[in-house]
């Protein structure tokens, strides 16, 4: 999958700074919004659901002159199903692989436990950035003491104060992308010009489908859903919408199809958009009985 090209022009232009910089922090603490906004383009999906990310998501930032490739992870959390494990396992392996690790601390939490052992289990050595994230939620006094009780918290190579959600140009983002670039060495072009991802684009797709219904639900239900594209023939696309329980199917419907039809609604212009065509999109609702705690079912969702 990885294509080395040309780098330094014969000599002539500048040599490429590359590498992999993994974005790790507790869940729902802003990974995937910076992610996204580093990349420029919406390569995860974000909502205040914790554990939203499932997968190790890549977002190439590329740049004439460097290639930063991005893993989103899954939030590091204390796991109550073997869903939960599979999630912290894919964010140990993630950090196996990486040059640099940004640490998402967010502006208007605490530092806690979860973030001391979420340093402590950070390779040695490796370097680190931490970012604070969610800063338009405090004030200015507050985020002065935030910064520096971060700064004490390890050996940064640097401590980037940002508000994300605003998008690519938002506070922050673009001298975190700077921090990230110093840090590359010089090395190949990981991915070709122009990808901002390599996702498959089954997944992509299936995951605008799954944020849709995760801002639609409450409670233990977002953890419930998981969704699978079963037929890609565009216009056509036929989805399944796994829920675990027969009595989260009524939920996810709604009354009349009314959430259903609402969450066909809100994916199928992005999923338009990304494949730059008209589409059809067919969602149907299915029980996997208890997925989240059984490998074999976790296998076939693709965990
Ligand atoms: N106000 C504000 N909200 C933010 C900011 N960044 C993220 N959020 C919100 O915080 C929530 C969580 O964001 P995500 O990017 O999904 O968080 P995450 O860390 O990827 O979460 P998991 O994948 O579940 O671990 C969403 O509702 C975002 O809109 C920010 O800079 N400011
Ligand atoms: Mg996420």
């Amino acid at each position: 999958m990885r294509s080395e090209s040309e780098t330094g022009d014969g000599g002539i232009g500048p040599e490429l700074r590359s590498g992999f910089a993994a974005v790790v922090g507790r869940p729902n603490v802003g990974k995937s919004t910076l992610t996204n906004a580093l990349v420029g383009q919406k390569v995860a999906i974000t909502s205040n659901r914790p554990e939203t990310t499932r997968r190790q998501i890549r977002g190439i930032i590329d740049r004439p002159d460097y290639q930063v490739v991005l893993v989103d992870t899954p939030g590091l959390h204390r796991p109550r199903t073997l869903l939960g494990e599979r999630l912290n396992d894919l964010v140990r392996e993630s950090l196996a692989d990486v040059d640099l690790v940004v640490v998402c601390l967010p502006a208007d939490q605490p530092i806690g436990p979860g973030d001391r052992f979420l340093l402590g289990s950070l390779p040695q050595p490796i370097e680190r950035v931490a970012a604070v994230t969610k800063t338009d939620r405090i004030g200015r006094a507050e985020l002065a003491a935030k910064l520096t009780a971060v700064d004490a918290l390890d050996g940064w190579r640097a401590v980037v104060p940002i508000s994300a959600a605003g998008g690519p140009d938002a506070p922050g983002v673009s001298e975190l992308r700077a921090v990230l670039a110093a840090a590359m060495k010089p090395g190949p072009r990981w991915y070709p010009d122009g990808e901002a991802t390599d996702e498959p684009i089954e997944v992509r797709i299936a995951e605008l489908v799954r944020e849709a219904a995760l801002e639609r639900v409450r409670d233990e239900l977002p953890h419930s859903v998981a969704v699978l594209v079963d037929e890609l023939e565009p216009p056509k696309i036929h989805v399944s919408l796994y829920v675990e329980r027969d009595s989260q199917k009524g939920i996810i419907i709604g009354r009349r199809g009314v959430r259903l039809k609402e969450i066909g609604s809100q994916a199928r212009p992005q999923i338009e958009a990304l494949l730059g065509r008209q589409v059809f999109l067919e969602i149907q609702v299915k029980v996997a009985k208890e997925w989240q705690r059984d490998p074999k079912a976790l296998r076939r969702l693709g965990f």
